[in-house]
């Protein structure tokens, strides 16, 4: 990482922040020792760099510019006009798209727009299945997605724990989806995009690939694209692509007005423009050799911390993993999902617990949980490192919290923690 000193890194005006409200000040202070201090392992969670962090911190949020570029409904957009424009030229090209659209303040808008921009309410959707891995806007109950459409989920297999093809395809003939949802937030392996959009074109169906987990694989060109196949992909910038948190839409031409409308002025009003900048920041780090190599040793980290915990008892489903995240079923250790949390917690490893496929335990004491290795990779660490944080993570998870014994763990795990993080620190001190 970048080394950066204080001042450059919270801008000129952190000094007038402490000054007149100490309390947030202390805040945003306490969040950097908090990431400094401890190993960040939720997958979907990245360490930005100072210069995405500068332009989130810029003026550019003060600017109202509904619209789009050269077509706002306010005066005075001629400069955050440019960096949209850059933006969107910027992921057109890194991710070989005829369209984008960076005005989604999160992945949730960006599939809202994409339901938007190809269903009506009523319509049929096949999507994974939220306990199975997929996400609340494919579908859930309690969202948009399965109040307003009519979802149809498909599952894992139970044998290999890999995407059902064939469940898709029967469920898409059955159902006769408009959308189809390939993407999930706790799916370790590579998904065939190709064989989604064959099953998609059988059916009559739109292909929106759910990329907001791994696109930041695909910048890196670690991972093939769902570019040429999808309709739609739809993203967030904040995990492995290491952007600002927000959200993303690469689009065939043919779709690019009905996914613009569908984004504005449908479901968002102004865009944050200060947000648009930073995505444009990411969007040319992630263009870099530096970025690529960044990406394929995610995956290696990835890998070789599976591989850790295997060997301490650990179940890793579906054997393993292609990507930036592992899913551990912790059964064969005898401790729950939530459990591992709160020990972890304990020890200065932050993880969060998750359902496994097929999960006997109710969600919200689910038997896994879900690691990353998006952050520690950004602080530069190998696969050497992976194997010692396997151990860490292991003994915290096996610590009886709560015992003498096991809370002396907890804290020798923590201070052990500490030593290898100050090793390669994340934003670390100028
Ligand atoms: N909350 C995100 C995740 O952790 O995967 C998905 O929205």
């Amino acid at each position: 990482m970048n080394v950066v000193s204080e001042q450059t890194f919270w801008g000129p005006d952190f000094d007038a922040l402490e000054q007149q409200d100490p309390e947030i000040a202390g805040v945003v202070l306490d969040e950097l020792d908090r990431l400094r201090g401890g190993l960040q392992l939720i997958a979907s969670e990245n360490l930005t760099s100072p210069a995405v962090l500068a332009a989130l911190g810029s003026t550019l949020s003060n600017k109202y510019a509904e619209g789009y570029p050269a077509r706002r409904y306010y005066g005075g957009c001629h400069v955050v006009d440019r960096a949209e424009e850059i933006g969107i030229a910027r992921a057109k090209e890194l991710f070989g798209a005829e369209h984008a659209n960076l005005q989604p303040h999160s992945g949730a808008s960006a599939n809202l727009a994409a339901y938007a921009a190809f269903a009506k309410p009523g319509d049929t959707v096949l999507a994974m299945d939220l306990k199975q891995g997929g996400h609340l806007t494919h579908g859930s109950k309690v969202n948009f997605s399965g109040l307003w459409f009519n979802p149809v989920s498909y599952t894992v297999r139970k044998d290999s724990e890999l995407i059902d093809y064939d469940q898709v395809r029967d469920l898409a003939r059955q159902h006769r989806p408009k959308i189809i949802i390939a993407g999930a937030t706790a799916y370790p392996r590579l998904i065939d995009f190709a064989a989604f959009r064959e099953i998609a074109d059988e059916v009559g169906a739109k292909l929106m690939v759910d990329a907001a987990h791994f696109i930041g694989l695909v910048a890196g060109k670690a991972i093939p694209s769902p570019v040429p196949y999808a309709d739609v992909v739809t993203a967030t910038t904040h995990k492995v692509l290491r952007g600002p948190r927000g959200g993303m839409v690469l689009c065939r031409a043919e779709h690019a007005k009905a996914i613009d409308k569908a984004v504005f002025p449908f479901s968002q009003g102004g865009p944050l423009m200060h947000a648009v900048a930073a995505k444009a920041v990411a969007l040319r780090e992630a263009a870099s050799a530096e970025y690529q190599a960044y990406a394929d040793q995610v995956i290696a980290n990835a890998q070789a911390l599976a591989k850790s915990l295997e060997t301490e008892g650990m179940r890793a489903v579906s054997g393993g993993t292609d990507t930036h995240l592992t899913l551990l079923d912790l059964r064969p250790v005898g401790v729950t999902g939530g459990e591992a949390e709160a020990r972890c917690d304990a020890a200065r490893i932050t993880l969060n617990k998750n359902s496994i496929p097929y999960d006997p335990a109710p969600p919200m004491k689910p038997s896994g949980i879900r690691i990353g290795s998006p952050s520690v990779t950004t602080q530069g660490m190998v696969e050497s490192d992976m194997a010692e944080i396997g151990c860490l993570l292991s003994r915290a998870v096996k610590a009886a919290q709560g015992t003498p014994a096991g809370d002396a763990e907890l804290r020798e795990v923590a201070s052990a923690v500490s030593a290898l993080v100050a090793r390669a620190p994340a934003y670390p001190r100028g």
